[in-house]
């Protein structure tokens, strides 16, 4: 039995559900072999239902005997991120699988888009939507070990009225990559290419993800700085490296154990917003390969908009010709000046001038004809 039933917290006048899905277990090699990283690539994964509003979402890691597993027993969860192959993803279109709407490092913070109770919001699942999922495990023990990822939902078996369907929007510092190099013993930060909104709503709340050396993670809306995700540190044992690493390290070593949310913000359309993610590799270690390189870094927002609330509460202004795009001009990795039309995801609705929303289609056929040749999905 992979599900585990649990008690939901908010909403159960809605009929909500809580539940723990299982899934693997996965094989996760020794350090010697690739870093000790393990790349498992899911192309469908099991839903806690369908033609329903997911609320809350919290990503974990134990071994096949339900014991947790962290930094403290060599096993890291380094990323899942799920994508729903239904949609297209709202900044990436189709340099991505799907739309991706969760995504977890080891710190796995919960994402609470009703934000205890108090937003009617939530990322809906069609009826036939197909979730996949990109999950990478770290192993750094000298022997193979099994991992079982898990992820907490809180659910409402359908889409109630008055509720608003969230747009997750994905902002990088890599823009449509994640990777990017660090730096040894210094101050040293990473901007994102600008995203100029194609999507509208209130912001009902925001994650960052940084990897060990980063301290916070600013998101900027023309140029304002809206949010700021502060890095804690080792807050529990899980995130300080047991004695025999320390023996290996020389030092004790400390990992990310979460990072602070936001709650607010409003994004309209042809907002321009970004991110920086500053590390300090002074202050707290980077990640290191088995030859003592310097393992990539990362930084991530990701943020969840909720459809229908703008401009004070009335009905949505979404684009109606969903015209906007990522302007890569800013990017790290990608080549200079390229500009990727984005379409919008079919979770996107438009007015009509009577009031009446009506499902926009994504056409996806021509935005991967319009962005051919560019890296698919990378994660690390
Ligand atoms: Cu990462």
């Amino acid at each position: 039995m992979n599900i585990t039933t649990l008690t939901p917290q908010f909403f159960t006048d809605q009929g909500s559900k809580r539940v723990q899905i299982a899934y693997g277990p996965y094989t996760v090699s020794q350090m010697a072999v690739n870093n000790g990283m393990s790349d498992i690539i899911e192309r469908t994964m099991q839903t806690p239902c369908q033609d329903c509003v997911i609320t809350f979402m919290q990503a974990g890691l134990q071994y096949p005997n339900g014991t947790y597993a962290n930094a403290n027993t060599s096993l890291w969860l380094h990323h899942i991120v799920l994508f729903n192959t239904a949609n297209l993803d709202t900044v990436c279109g189709a340099n991505e699988p799907g739309e991706r709407f969760f995504a977890s490092g080891n710190e796995r913070d919960p994402v609470d888009i009703t934000l205890n109770g108090t937003n009617t919001a939530g990322y809906y699942l069609g009826p036939n939507d197909n979730v996949g999922a990109v999950i990478e495990l770290m192993n750094q023990g000298m022997t193979e070990q099994a991992a079982v990822v898990t992820i907490t939902y809180e659910y409402i078996p359908k889409l109630p009225s008055q509720w608003h369907k969230v747009t997750p929007i994905w902002i990088d510092i890599g823009g449509c990559s994640s990777d990017e190099p660090a730096k040894n013993n210094s101050v040293f930060q990473y901007s994102s290419p600008t995203w100029i909104a194609n999507a509208t709503g209130r912001v009902t709340f925001t994650v960052g993800h940084l990897h060990d050396g980063g301290t916070h993670l600013e998101m900027y809306k023309n140029n304002d700085s809206f949010c700021d995700s502060v890095a804690a540190y080792g807050q529990t044992p899980g995130y300080v490296d047991a004695m025999s690493n320390m023996a290996m390290s020389g030092s004790m070593d400390m990992h990310i154990s979460s990072m602070t949310d936001c709650t607010t913000g409003q994004v309209n359309l042809g907002d321009e917003i970004s991110i920086t993610a500053f590390y300090n590799t002074t202050e707290y270690a980077p990640m290191k390969n088995n030859d003592g390189s310097l393992a990539p870094i990362m930084g991530i927002a990701l943020m969840y908009l909720a459809q229908g609330e703008t401009y004070g509460g009335g009905p949505t202004t979404a684009s109606p010709t969903m015209s906007g795009g990522m302007t890569m001009s800013g990017g790290m990795t990608m080549s200079s000046g390229m500009t990727m039309p984005v379409t919008g995801t079919a979770s996107i609705t438009k007015v009509t001038a009577t009031g009446a929303a009506a499902a926009v289609t994504p056409a996806a056929a021509l935005i991967a004809g319009a962005v051919g040749g560019m890296a698919v999905v990378v994660f690390a």
